[in-house]
């Protein structure tokens, strides 16, 4: 709910109006996430599809199910929707010819020596720590399901973000796995609990 906000002595002293105050609607942010990606072609399933790519040589038991799971709990973080947020409209206004130039070109083309792509992306591999880097680096290298369709230029949408967002996804999905797996493990060999553990 917006709760109007008093105006400031200067702003009252000229006569403006009560301004609206900015509220964040957190449930906006989630359900603008899921449907830009969904707009934008990308299935769930899929990036969990490059999870158990990533995965499933160390974890052999893992299931579709679980990989499906561990993305839904990657994009409930909101560092995660606002990288997706704002990388998904760089590339809809960069197909739409709106931004300004050179912007405008650099991202069009997806230029080599851009790389703020990349960067954007790394704030979603960091939500879950640096092991998930060199997974990044991997799906970045082999390009493998979806992130190949992503990096056909000849297919006409500007992808420039979305390829490194969807591959920042899907290693942040496998670092947390490998976390749960862990933390499962540990309570397996019941390892004896140190002193402020709980
Ligand atoms: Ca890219």
């Amino acid at each position: 709910m917006q709760t109007p906000e008093k105006p400031t002595p200067k702003e009252e002293q000229m006569g403006m109006p009560e301004r609206q105050a900015y509220s964040l609607n957190s449930r906006k942010v989630a359900e603008a996430t899921r449907s830009w990606l969904e707009k934008r072609g990308i299935k769930i399933e899929e990036i969990a599809e490059l999870v158990l790519f990533l995965q499933k040589k160390y974890y052999p038991g893992l299931t579709m199910e679980e990989c499906v799971h561990n993305v839904e709990k990657v994009l409930e973080k909101r560092e995660v929707q606002n990288a997706v947020l704002t990388g998904i409209q760089l590339d809809v206004l960069a197909e739409e010819g709106k931004l300004l130039s050179p912007l405008q070109e650099m991202i069009k083309n997806d230029e080599g020596l851009y790389g703020v792509d990349e960067i954007l992306a790394l704030s979603i591999v960091n939500v879950y720590g640096s092991i998930g880097l060199t997974n990044f680096g991997y799906v970045d290298k082999l390009k493998p399901g979806v992130l190949e369709r992503l990096n056909d230029k000849s297919l006409g949408p500007v992808h420039t973000f979305l390829d490194d967002i969807v591959g920042a996804i899907a290693s942040a999905a496998s670092s947390r796995i490998a976390h749960n797996k862990q933390s499962e493990r540990e309570v397996e060999i019941e390892l004896p609990k140190e002193p402020g553990d709980d």
